[in-house]
């Protein structure tokens, strides 16, 4: 998968709960949002920024007891290229007090064309 874009899939899991966990793995490293013992199909959507990707979700169980159906599944994963594009509002810095036009956190939300959470002047798209 090439980023920027944002990333979602469906899983659930019936498991024994708090030891056998459905987990995924990003470029490597897991994320935190792993899920345990038994959990409907629940959405999980995240933005990832430039350049190739590795996905993996694993199964991890310890040795002793199997609870539920002892299994996971994930389901519709799906990718949305995506790209930062900056927009202002009509009149940002006319509006704002000298002292603070310097400031404005342009850069903040949109590193090196990876859409960042939550930033209030770029709209992906
Ligand atoms: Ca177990």
């Amino acid at each position: 998968m090439t980023g920027p874009g944002q990333l979602s899939f469906w899983w659930k899991i019936s498991s024994e709960q708090n030891y056998d966990y459905l987990r995924f793995y990003l470029d490597a490293q897991e994320q935190p949002q792993k899920i345990s013992g038994t959990v409907d199909w629940q959405l999980v959507s995240m933005l990832v920024g430039n350049g190739a990707h590795s996905l993996r979700w694993a199964y991890t169980k310890d040795v002793n007891v199997a609870g539920g159906m002892d299994a996971g599944w994930v389901d519709e994963v799906s990718f949305v290229p995506r790209t930062c594009r900056l927009r202002l509002p009509a009149h940002p810095l006319r509006s704002m007090p000298w002292p603070r036009r310097d400031r404005m956190p342009r850069r903040k939300y949109c590193r090196s064309g990876t859409p960042v959470a939550g930033g209030p002047l770029f709209d992906c798209g």
